[in-house]
């Protein structure tokens, strides 16, 4: 085994892929278990999300008092977020902080890609290679990679080709970047789009937004925090926390159960004025059945386009921009001033739904039969989401098959958590966990528990493996799927599906039963002695 030594010793308890949120707490866990883990990190510092996507306008859209860990109420009670909707710089600071108060960067490997793993059965290790060469060997390996942790570039002809400047918002530069009196093409308009126009259009002499499908976006009402309410929200923490886990998304709100057409159309629309006022993703929590009844969605999806018909002053202009599809099928997005943008005589919306973009030229974007000459061009077109990182590393279990192979027609797993044939090879928001439909922080500390409580576990028990079971894996699989088509969901193209991905197969790869569900499951499980996993 080749050890460079930039990977530092190379025989550990828990070898961990990933520096966001997810490998940070989970190497503080492991930690407090007494085991040696070691985590290797792509990027040059702790963060994963807030490290990699420094577009203007990055912000959460989970409120800051609830998109935060809740491990340590000492961490929560001191650390003091400047706004309902903390922007990147902030959040990164805050990532950067935990990594300080818990000294995790003596046990991160940054700078490092890993382009493999493999396991030996014979020795029950997972061996790690890095894209330089250096190898690291574990008995336990987590891939915490991340949902949306792999850009997804556009299949464009000549993208290449553009002489200026080519940013993607996943993969922003450190330093600032400054597009005054430029002319600015941005392609997609996702929440990555939705956030950063507003701001690259009060900079740029000309903007010009590529837009193939109109999104949902709920004013975020973004404002700095009221000292009062911050004390009185840190008084209440433990309850608001409690209270949080037993919604669907795992958010602290008004979560109605009723349907939307067991009310007047008044009393609704009385009710998504309210919640519009308020902003932000409670917006869906206005009835229960909002995405399983076509007829209660469209109740919502119509009070939305009026809205936008009533901020975009061109009544042609809004009209493209008023999605067709239903709202939620698509991740909804928390704007700020991106509808009024579009009243600016320097923002140009450019329709490429039924004619795509033709090509990118040395200077500028063909569509339409023209060339929109342009001196930058802004990529925001998203992620190979939720199995993209997994399947960029070469992961072999057991026998010859790789993850690759076994996923081309689509992902499985259990729980989210491990797959048949890849023993002691755990995964943090895998395909089949909630993930992408909660408050995230909050699901990473479920599953960062879960993973480590199963292994301080089999320590007890002197199990040295485990390994999920394929029976359990089918039925957690079919009823991910089964959850799925009983909603709206699968009715909308969207990455949830892998749609948004050139040849990627269709399948829907998140958990929609809710958080609670999930937990509960989770539970029995360990409940049953690990049910579905086989230990030895
Ligand atoms: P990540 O933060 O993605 O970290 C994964 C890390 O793994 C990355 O640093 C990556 O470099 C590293 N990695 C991957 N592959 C390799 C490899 N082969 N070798 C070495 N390292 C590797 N969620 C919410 O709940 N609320 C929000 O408001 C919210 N806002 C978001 C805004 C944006 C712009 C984006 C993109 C996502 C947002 N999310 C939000 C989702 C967000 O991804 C999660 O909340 C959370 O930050 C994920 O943490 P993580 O540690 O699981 O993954
Ligand atoms: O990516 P997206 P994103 N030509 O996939 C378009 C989280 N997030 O980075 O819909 C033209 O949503 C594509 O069009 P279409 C959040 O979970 C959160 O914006 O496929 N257009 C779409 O409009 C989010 O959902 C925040 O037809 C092309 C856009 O590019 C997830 O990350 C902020 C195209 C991609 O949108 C991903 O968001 C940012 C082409 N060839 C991200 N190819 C918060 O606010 C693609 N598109 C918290």
């Amino acid at each position: 085994m080749e050890d460079s030594g930039a990977m530092g010793e190379r025989d550990y308890d828990v070898a961990i892929v990933g520096a966001g949120f997810a490998g940070m707490y989970l190497l503080h866990r492991l930690r407090g278990l007494g085991l040696r883990a070691r985590v290797i990190e792509a990027g040059g510092d702790v963060g994963g999300t807030w490290y990699w996507n420094r577009y203007p306008g990055a912000r959460c859209d989970i409120e800051s008092m609830q998109y935060s860990y809740q491990f340590d109420d000492a961490l929560q009670q001191e650390w003091c977020w400047s706004q309902r909707y903390a922007a990147q710089p902030e959040i990164l600071q805050y990532a950067q902080h935990v990594a300080d108060r818990y000294d995790l960067r003596r046990d991160i490997q940054f700078n490092t890609r890993i382009k493999s793993a493999r396991y030996d059965e014979a020795a029950s290790r997972w061996t790690l290679e890095a894209e330089v060469g250096a190898t690291i060997a574990a008995r336990f390996c987590v891939m915490a990679t991340g949902c949306l942790s792999v850009a997804n570039w556009p299949r464009i002809e000549g993208l290449k080709s553009f002489a200026g400047p080519t940013y993607h918002t996943a993969l922003w530069p450190h330093e600032p970047i400054d597009f005054t009196g430029q002319r600015v093409a941005v392609i997609g308009t996702g929440s990555s789009a939705i956030q950063s126009i507003p701001l690259i259009a009060e900079q740029a002499a000309e903007l010009f937004v590529f837009q193939r499908t109109p999104n949902y976006a709920i004013p975020a009402h973004n404002a700095p925090l009221d000292a009062e309410y911050v004390k009185d929200f840190k008084a209440n923490y433990a309850q608001i926390r409690a209270e949080a886990k037993q919604t669907p998304p795992g958010i602290y709100g008004r979560f109605r159960q009723g349907k939307a057409m067991e009310v007047t159309p008044a009393e609704r629309q009385a009710e998504y004025e309210r919640r519009w006022a308020d902003g932000g993703l409670a917006f869906m929590g206005s009835y229960g059945d909002l995405m399983f009844s076509q007829e209660s969605n469209d109740t919502v999806a119509d009070f939305v386009r009026a809205k936008i018909r009533e901020i975009v002053e061109d009544p042609e202009l809004a009209q493209t921009l008023c999605p067709g599809n239903i709202i939620g099928g698509k991740r909804l997005c928390v704007d700020t001033n991106y509808f009024a943008t579009f009243n600016r005589d320097n923002v140009h919306l450019i329709d490429v739904r039924e004619q795509p973009i033709e090509a990118i030229t040395a200077t500028g974007v063909r569509a339409h039969g023209r060339n929109f000459a342009v001196d930058a061009l802004v990529i925001a077109t998203g992620f190979d989401a939720m199995t993209g990182a997994l399947t960029n590393i070469d992961i072999h279990g057991r026998d010859g098959d790789g993850l690759r192979q076994r996923w081309a027609a689509g992902p499985s797993s259990y729980l989210g958590l491990a797959m048949a044939d890849f023993p002691n090879l755990f995964t943090v928001t895998g395909p089949g966990s909630p993930s992408v439909f909660t408050n995230m922080i909050p699901t990473i500390e479920q599953h960062v528990d879960w993973i480590a409580d199963c292994i301080a576990y089999m320590r007890a028990h002197d199990y040295t493996v485990i390994e999920a079971e394929p029976d359990a894996q089918a039925a957690w699989w079919d009823h991910v799927q089964d959850v799925a088509a009983a909603g709206l969901k699968t009715s909308t193209d969207s990455w949830y599906l892998g749609a948004n991905v050139e040849g990627k197969a269709r399948v829907f790869m998140p958990y929609y039963g809710g958080f609670p569900d999930y937990c509960r499951k989770c539970e029995e499980v360990v409940a049953g002695g690990y049910a579905g996993f086989a230990l030895r």
